[in-house]
């Protein structure tokens, strides 16, 4: 080594010599800098370590937990009676068509897939509604349920021309708040759900819905309610309707679970379709993550009924504007398994097949862990449990009854003492019942 060093010409080595240096002097200012700069401050240190998530987070930390007999029931996702998450059959099919098809990957238009959002309005209003007739709808593909509601967010918040706040039933959603605010919108309650029965306070949100002001926004759940599993009667949502119409209020309704409930996709899209008859004019989300089992591919809709083809292209026009620089156009891959399922009779009747099942599993699990609960001997009322429909159920458990059941048993839930009804098997449906009856003896 140092023989061929010895044969470098001397200048040249001089040469080195400096760069080397320099290179030194130069590495030792960077450096001087950022640690000054450090021990000045860094650019965050006022950042405020945040709370996780109140659902997302559940799942976090019960991936952490290294019991066995483990069971998150936290997220409202749908799994099998083994308790793996669950692909639909009919999305399956769709997905081998769509590969046989050799699609290109372009971007889709700024409103989404054209196919997309025909068959999304028509799966929530029917073949035969008036206002798609008319082209009343302006409709646009979102990212799921979640960016229908903060596009729909985000367009009353610009063009509403009443009262810009959003009247939420209490409880809500979680997310529904920080949606809203979010976007600008001032958050409201109404009276909803009676912890005493476990069930509707209809005269409670009737007479809330009576002091709202004047062309307020009125968020309903259009059907499996959440968290509570507790929705209006056929005869309440017409009884809703008329009201709102006559107290001038705007309905935003948003349609997570579309065959969740009843496992009937046409039953679950009943409140909407009340609303339509009786002639509002309303702004509707849609989600296909639970009624395809779509959660990671964020197929959803946003729509607003207009009063006419000219407003419709109007509102339109304004609502690609507001998407563009928030995500510019949204994904395909989902979008494309939806219209695949909805477009094709054969598939179609796959998936209502597929969605039937779902909500079977779930009701058939409702009753087994009334019946351990009762088997145990757990002497409080759990009728609950069999009356509330959809993905959840809303225990009535506090939260220390939550906290021992996750410590104890490692069985995770939100503080709230909502159950993802999804998460519970024929497995794991005694475990759950024993830890319930011990944390509410
Ligand atoms: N609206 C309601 C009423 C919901 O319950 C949910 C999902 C959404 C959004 C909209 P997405 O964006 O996935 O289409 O759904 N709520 C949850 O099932 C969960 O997915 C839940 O466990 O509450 C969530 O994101 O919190």
């Amino acid at each position: 080594m140092s023989r061929i060093l010895l044969k470098i010409p001397k200048v040249v080595l001089q040469q080195q010599k400096q760069q080397n240096v320099h290179l030194i002097n130069t590495t030792n200012a960077a450096n001087s800098k950022i640690n000054s700069t450090a021990a000045m401050s860094s650019w965050f240190q006022h950042v405020e370590m945040g709370p996780p998530d109140a659902i997302l987070g559940v799942t976090e930390a019960y991936k952490r937990d290294q019991n066995p007999n483990k069971i998150n029931l936290g997220v409202g996702a749908y799994r099998d009676d083994n308790g793996k998450p669950f692909v639909l059959p009919s999305v399956r099919k769709a997905e081998e068509r769509l590969i046989n098809k050799k699609l290109d990957k372009e971007y889709a238009p700024i409103a989404g897939l054209a196919d997309f959002t025909k068959h999304a309005i028509e799966l929530a209003l029917g073949n035969d509604s008036v206002n798609i007739k008319e082209k009343n709808n302006a409709t646009v593909q979102a990212i799921s349920g979640t960016g229908a509601l903060r596009v729909g967010a985000a367009f009353l918040n610009k063009y509403w021309n009443g009262n810009r706040e959003v009247y939420l039933p209490t409880p809500s959603w979680g997310n529904h708040t920080p949606i809203f605010q979010h976007a600008g919108l001032k958050v409201n309650k109404y009276t909803y759900y009676e912890p005493k029965t476990c069930g509707l306070n209809f005269k409670g949100m009737l007479d809330d819905i009576n002091k709202m002001p004047e062309k307020s926004i009125v968020m309903l759940h259009a059907c499996a309610h959440n968290p509570t599993g507790v929705d209006p009667t056929s005869e309440q949502w017409k009884e809703l309707s008329k009201v709102m119409k006559s107290r001038k209020l705007y309905p935003f309704f948003d349609m997570a679970y579309q065959g969740f409930a009843s496992g009937d996709v046409a039953r679950d899209a009943a409140a909407v379709r009340i609303f339509e008859n009786d002639g509002h004019n309303f702004v509707l989300s849609q989600s296909f993550a639970k009624n395809m089992g779509l959660y990671g591919e964020r197929a959803g809709a946003f729509t607003v009924i207009c009063s006419n083809k000219d407003e419709t292209d109007r509102v339109m026009s304004q609502i690609k504007i507001l998407i563009r620089p928030m995500y510019s156009n949204p994904p395909i891959h989902g979008a494309r398994i939806v219209s695949e399922i909805l477009g094709n009779d054969e598939l179609k009747t796959i998936w209502l097949n597929d969605v039937k099942g779902m909500a079977d599993r779930i009701i058939g699990v409702r009753q087994q862990l009334k019946d351990n609960l009762v088997k145990l001997g757990s002497t409080r009322p759990w009728d609950h449990i069999t009356n509330q429909i959809g993905m959840f159920c809303f225990t009535g458990m506090n939260a220390q009854n939550v906290e021992r059941l996750t410590k104890e048993f490692s069985i995770y839930l939100t503080k709230d003492g909502r159950i993802s009804m999804a998460g519970v098997t024929s497995k794991n449906v005694e475990y759950l019942a024993k830890g319930m009856h011990e944390v509410t003896k």
